[in-house]
């Protein structure tokens, strides 16, 4: 259910309606209109998300290869570099996850000979999509983009350093038992909630998102600030699997400015 963030000041003047047409019938007064048992107006206003202490942007992946010109480029993938620019100046914490690969990485084409990028293979921990190298750590591609500025964005989570286990969430390995740390980190800083941005939304933003909502945070998607791959139907079953979750889907319009 799409969650309400405040209590509708319409909804609360109908209601006072209500108590005074009770009151002056009460008083033996004609009543001239129907007592209104509405809210004045159908539409609900959607009050902004709250961003205060207790919230933390993450930024997923917006690094040079999943850019146009690198290994995994996701199309438009550089974007949301300016939406995220723009949005993370209302956040006081911020987060960044790096995708962190070593060369030979299990979740490389290259790794299985014979397989192609975009199969899909069974690994130990289930099925595991195989990528072209990409985010290989030290290299250009596995640097952030450059036109990234987050000045005050306090620490980087790196994921899929180690060679057998991808990891497309923030929070948790592919194996789904390895936990990057990220949990007890935002845990121990008291933050609440999660914005979650950047690449690829059917990827590595959907799961990291999935996470911090199994993870008991209140999470929101801005759409517009994230990019997608689309392999398959990858996009439509994201949202759907992360509208289960309760995962909140806006876009950087509906933030407080
Ligand atoms: C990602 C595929 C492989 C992502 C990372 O950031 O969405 N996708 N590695
Ligand atoms: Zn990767």
């Amino acid at each position: 259910m799409a969650q309400r963030f405040r209590i509708d000041r319409r909804e609360l003047i109908a209601g006072a309606t209500v108590l005074a047409a009770v009151a002056a019938a009460g008083a033996g007064k004609a009543q001239e209109k129907p007592v209104q048992d509405k809210p004045v107006q159908d539409k609900p206003v959607q009050d902004k998300p709250i961003i205060d202490e207790r919230t933390v942007l993450i930024v997923v992946d917006v690094q040079n290869d999943f850019c146009p010109g690198g290994s995994l480029a996701v199309a438009k993938g550089d974007e949301v570099v300016p939406v995220i620019n723009t949005i993370a100046k209302r956040f006081s914490h911020v987060v960044l996850t790096q995708d962190w690969h070593t060369p030979g990485h299990a979740s490389f084409a290259s790794s299985h000979p014979g397989r192609k990028p975009f199969e899909t293979i069974d690994m130990p921990y289930g099925p595991q999509v195989l990528w072209p190298d990409h985010c290989v750590q030290g290299t250009k591609g596995a640097e952030f983009h450059p036109g990234l500025d987050l000045p005050h964005a306090q620490t980087v989570i790196r994921k899929g350093y180690r060679r057998e286990i991808d990891s497309y969430s923030g929070f948790v390995e592919a194996d789904r038992r390895t936990p990057t740390g990220l949990t007890g980190y935002l845990r121990e800083r008291g933050i609440l909630r999660a914005v979650v941005v950047g690449l690829a939304t059917d990827f590595c933003v959907n799961w990291t998102a999935q996470d911090a909502a199994k993870a008991g945070f209140e999470t929101l998607v801005v759409e517009d600030a994230c990019r997608a791959i689309d392999l398959d139907g990858s996009l439509a079953k994201a949202w759907a699997d992360m509208a289960e979750l309760d995962i909140q889907r806006i876009t950087a319009s509906d933030l407080p400015s």
